[in-house]
């Protein structure tokens, strides 16, 4: 590999490395344990050891009292570590090397980088009998290419709880060829050979020495068909492969006294021994294989999470959508009851006040006919209206009961909606948010395994292209649904309630809007005469509680009596219309249908435009604020990482091949 893709495999690995944590974490999808071991081999495998000089890390590993110590002290040709007791004595890693490789001390901190330790000399074997950091010892009997490394059993414990685990998978993580020591009442242990296995098949096939402590009397085939037991149980059908070779040590009651070294025989029997086998093995060769093996099968890890971060950023962005869209519909819910007489009457004032002139001055030397307006004026009652200054009518007791309903039935609709395990809205597919959501459901049932295809689902509401989609919370708003949960809710319904008013009343913004109605109104139908027949007819009889009905535009709205508005700026609902049913009255039906439409349609959508922006702050601020702003932070964070993370992996698989 050219210098110059060394350094952009490292760069780009290095930003994996950073990046693959942060996006399981931000979009919390499971697989932390994976990922956290993914990243120790990275930076214990990877970005330590992207050089082919380093030394191959050999680790001794086995069951309790296997006789691991014994091999290692063997080996180094000094009783460094402590032996025998009860199982499970060494509790911490001992490491081996030569004096040449402690001068580079480059390489022995880098050594010692998966273990997030700096590197200790050993200096009473008893501390190895406690649990720390590794500690070393330098001995000119290892080979110079080798760092041997003493680990503590993984066996010893019980119901699963087993006392050296982490120590034995972080030493098992960072090596890169295994001595296994077994017995024969261990070798057919397959909970121990299922946890190597894992270990050192996961990300980068390892190769291993296999070592059998054994009774002299078993037959050479005995030992060899016991050890191929183990090869199979680690390696499954290519074991022969990755197996360096068999070697067998004899029980000796010498070994167990401390008088003598173990010694390990070749399997089947070779002049070579077991310290020329590690001596002769071509160590930058089965580096760089191990190398673009490990690299192989972190990209490939890489790839799945980054596949999953994509399934999960949708499954939040599909979770987003249904969560606005039924917010759009719970703030529709609590405008069932458009306060049509308010509203027109404090048209009307406008319009008056801003008549020509002359149609002010006919009006007060009484010119002008103007019964309805001063019917209307003289029979209300009128309150102050702080803001605008002007005087407003005051709504009616009854009215101010069905917004309060109306309001009370949205809000306890938007709470369930939002601390349930899953939301669920309905939309046509006229509507680009419907279309959105639908590919985002196809896309993550794509890459989706079959097992867990649940969630999200879609089911046709009926035949006119009306869907309704299911999906589950995201996880990255669950701490908030369990905010809102935990809240006082039955105050926050108070709190909520007691803002009814946003509702009944005239705010300035609408004030505003009205006047400019009442402008563009004027300028598009001329003179005052056309349409004062119409309001005369309208004003006195519109009923406060003129009520809204939304249709979807596949709905059918024609042929009910109303008027009806195509509505604007709610999310996800492009295609709404309100149809408020105007109860049959006499003057009403005389009014023509389309008159109806030109005066009172406009004033029904500014109020009901003002209103929705209104209510959903209302609504933001009391229910769903915290999700929302979770949820869009998170979106927007991870689509973002998700690109990068993109970036680097084609980076490092072009690396790989140059
Ligand atoms: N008879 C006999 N005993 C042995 C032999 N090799 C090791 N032992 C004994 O087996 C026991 C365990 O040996 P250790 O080397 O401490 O085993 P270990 O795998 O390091 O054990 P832990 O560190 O506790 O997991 C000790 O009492 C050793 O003396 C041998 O060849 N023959
Ligand atoms: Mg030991």
């Amino acid at each position: 590999m050219k210098n110059h893709y060394k350094q952009n495999l490292n760069d780009s690995l290095r930003k994996l490395r950073r990046d693959i944590p942060r996006i399981t974490d931000m979009l919390r999808f499971g697989r932390g344990k994976d990922v956290d071991r993914w990243a120790n081999i990275v930076d214990g495998k990877l970005l330590a050891r992207l050089s082919p000089d380093f030394p191959l890390l050999a680790t001794i590993c086995g069951g309790g009292s296997s006789g691991k110590s014994t091999l290692f002290n063997s080996l180094v040709g000094e009783a460094f570590s402590p032996v025998g007791g009860s199982a499970g004595i060494n509790r911490r890693v001992l490491i081996s090397a030569h004096r040449e490789l402690f001068s580079r001390t480059e390489d022995i901190s880098s050594l010692f980088e998966p273990f997030e330790c700096l590197p200790d000399p050993l200096k009473d074997k008893k501390d190895l009998t406690v649990p720390g950091c590794p500690l070393y010892v330098v001995s000119d009997a290892v080979p110079q290419n080798l760092v041997l490394m003493d680990t503590p059993d993984f066996d010893t414990g019980a119901k699963g709880v087993y006392m050296n685990r982490d120590v034995a998978r972080q030493a098992l993580e960072s090596s890169d060829i295994l001595i296994y020591v077994f017995t024969n009442s261990n070798y057919n242990n397959r909970e121990n050979t299922d946890f190597i296995s894992e270990m050192l098949t996961g990300i980068g096939m390892r190769k291993c020495f296999l070592v059998y402590r054994v009774y002299p009397s078993f037959k050479e085939e005995e030992v060899r068909e016991h050890a191929m037991t183990v090869a199979h149980n680690i390696y499954g059908r290519e074991a022969d492969r990755y197996v360096m070779g068999i070697y067998r040590a004899d029980e000796d009651n010498a070994v167990a006294d401390g008088r003598r070294f173990m010694a390990l025989r070749p399997v089947p029997n070779k002049d070579s021994s077991f310290m020329n086998a590690l001596k002769t093995i071509d160590s930058r060769a089965l580096r760089l294989e191990l190398l673009s093996s490990i690299l192989k099968d972190a990209l490939i890890k890489a790839r799945e999470v980054f596949e999953l971060a994509k399934i999960s950023h949708d499954e939040l962005c599909l979770y987003f959508d249904i969560l606005l869209t039924a917010q759009s519909h719970c703030v529709n819910e609590a405008l069932q009851h458009f306060p049509m007489e308010q509203v027109m009457k404090r048209f009307a004032e406008i319009w008056m006040s801003t008549d020509p002139t002359h149609v002010k001055t006919m009006r007060k030397t009484g010119r002008l006919i103007e019964m309805p307006f001063k019917v209307l004026f003289g029979t209300a009652r009128r309150v102050k209206n702080k803001i605008s200054g002007t005087e407003i009518v005051d709504p009616t007791v009854d009215f101010i009961d069905k917004i309060e309903e109306d309001l009370l039935n949205a809000v306890n609709s938007m709470h369930y909606s939002v601390v349930s395990p899953e939301i669920s809205v309905s939309a046509t597919l006229k509507d680009p948010v419907a279309k959105r959501m639908l590919e985002a459901v196809q896309r993550i049932r794509a890459g989706k395994d079959l097992k867990d295809i649940q969630n999200p689902r879609v089911a046709e509401s009926n035949g006119m292209g009306t869907l309704t989609f299911f999906v589950a919370a995201h996880p990255v708003v669950f701490q908030e649904q369990k905010k809102l949960q935990d809240s006082d809710w039955k105050s926050a319904v108070q709190s909520i309630l007691s803002r009814r008013d946003v509702i009944s009343q005239l705010s300035d913004v609408i004030e505003q809007d009205l006047k400019e109605l009442a402008d563009s109104l004027r300028s598009r139908m001329g003179v005052w005469a056309k349409i004062r027949q119409t309001f005369s007819a309208l004003l006195n009889v519109v009923p406060a509680t003129a009520a809204v009905t939304y249709i979807l535009s596949t709905g059918d709205p024609v042929g009910a009596a109303g008027i009806k508005v195509k509505l604007t700026g709610l999310f996800g609902l492009h295609d709404l219309y309100a149809l408020v049913a105007i109860p049959a009255t006499t003057s009403l039906k005389k009014a023509d249908q389309k008159q109806l439409d030109a005066v009172l349609g406009p004033i029904v959508q500014t109020w009901l435009n003002n209103k929705f922006k209104e209510v959903q702050d209302l609504f933001e601020q009391e229910i769903t604020g915290g999700i929302i702003r979770v949820a869009k932070d998170v979106m927007d964070e991870s689509e973002n990482l998700i690109n990068q993370i993109e970036v680097n992996i084609k980076a490092c698989g072009k690396a790989m091949i140059s």
